[in-house]
């Protein structure tokens, strides 16, 4: 595997086991941008509904061997996409590379994620405080990656009571969410509207995960 670089991107702790890798993915947008689009087409965007009957503001899709979903039926991973009846689309080689480099800058040597979830958002949409409790072992960190319009992400703690400290996640940033920090409580705001030159009005995340 070629060594992915990440000279230039500032490491800032957010928590014991919490790193946030400022930038770290600007040298590789246009080509994170190629492979969504082309997975996009394949698997597309859509809102789910929560058990309770909402449909969700952020509009979802996967890619990889499992993906997140819900429905009335609860949150799960499954290896087939409920939309088009097939397999997700494949993992990109370079999202897992960078999600591994990340993962690896952080401290947490052999990160093999199964699942990426892809988050879409604009403006007015938001993902309220949650915890991240679907996947079968915590020990394995999760790795998220932010690209288009800036978000105030909410950090909590390990009760949904717990104060919560905001951080701003842009373009190009990576947090890897390891140890303690795995189980807080975390969401992100109503999307703000504006206007990014790569990714126009819209947020988009992903998240990888190691499921099983
Ligand atoms: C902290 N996504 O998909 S990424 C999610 O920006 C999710 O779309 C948000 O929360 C987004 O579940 C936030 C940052 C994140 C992801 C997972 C975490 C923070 C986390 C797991 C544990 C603690
Ligand atoms: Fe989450």
């Amino acid at each position: 595997m070629t060594r992915l670089s990440a000279v230039g991107a500032g490491m800032i702790p957010l928590c014991d086991g919490a790193w946030l890798l400022k930038g770290f993915l600007l040298k590789y947008e246009q080509a994170l941008l190629q492979n969504l689009e082309r997975l996009t087409e394949h698997s597309p965007f859509r809102h789910m509904v929560t058990p309770g009957g909402y449909r969700m503001s952020v509009s979802m899709t996967n890619c990889g061997p499992r993906g997140w979903v819900t429905d009335e039926r609860g949150y799960r991973y499954s290896e087939t996409d409920p939309v088009t009846g097939r397999a997700w689309p494949d993992m990109p080689a370079l999202f897992s590379q960078l999600a591994q480099q990340a993962a690896s800058e952080a401290g947490y040597s052999d990160f093999c994620p199964d699942a990426c979830l892809i988050n879409r958002y604009v403006p007015g949409a938001k993902l309220s405080l949650h915890q991240d409790k679907d996947e079968q072992d915590f020990t394995h960190p999760i790795v998220s990656f932010s690209l288009g319009l800036p978000a105030t992400f909410d950090f909590g703690g390990r009760t949904r009571r717990a104060p919560v400290t905001p951080y701003m996640l842009e373009h190009g940033d990576v947090v890897v969410w390891g140890g303690p920090s795995r189980l807080f409580y975390h969401g992100i705001r109503a999307l703000k509207k504006g206007h990014h030159a790569q990714m126009g009005s819209q947020r988009i995340n992903l998240t990888f995960r190691c499921a099983h």
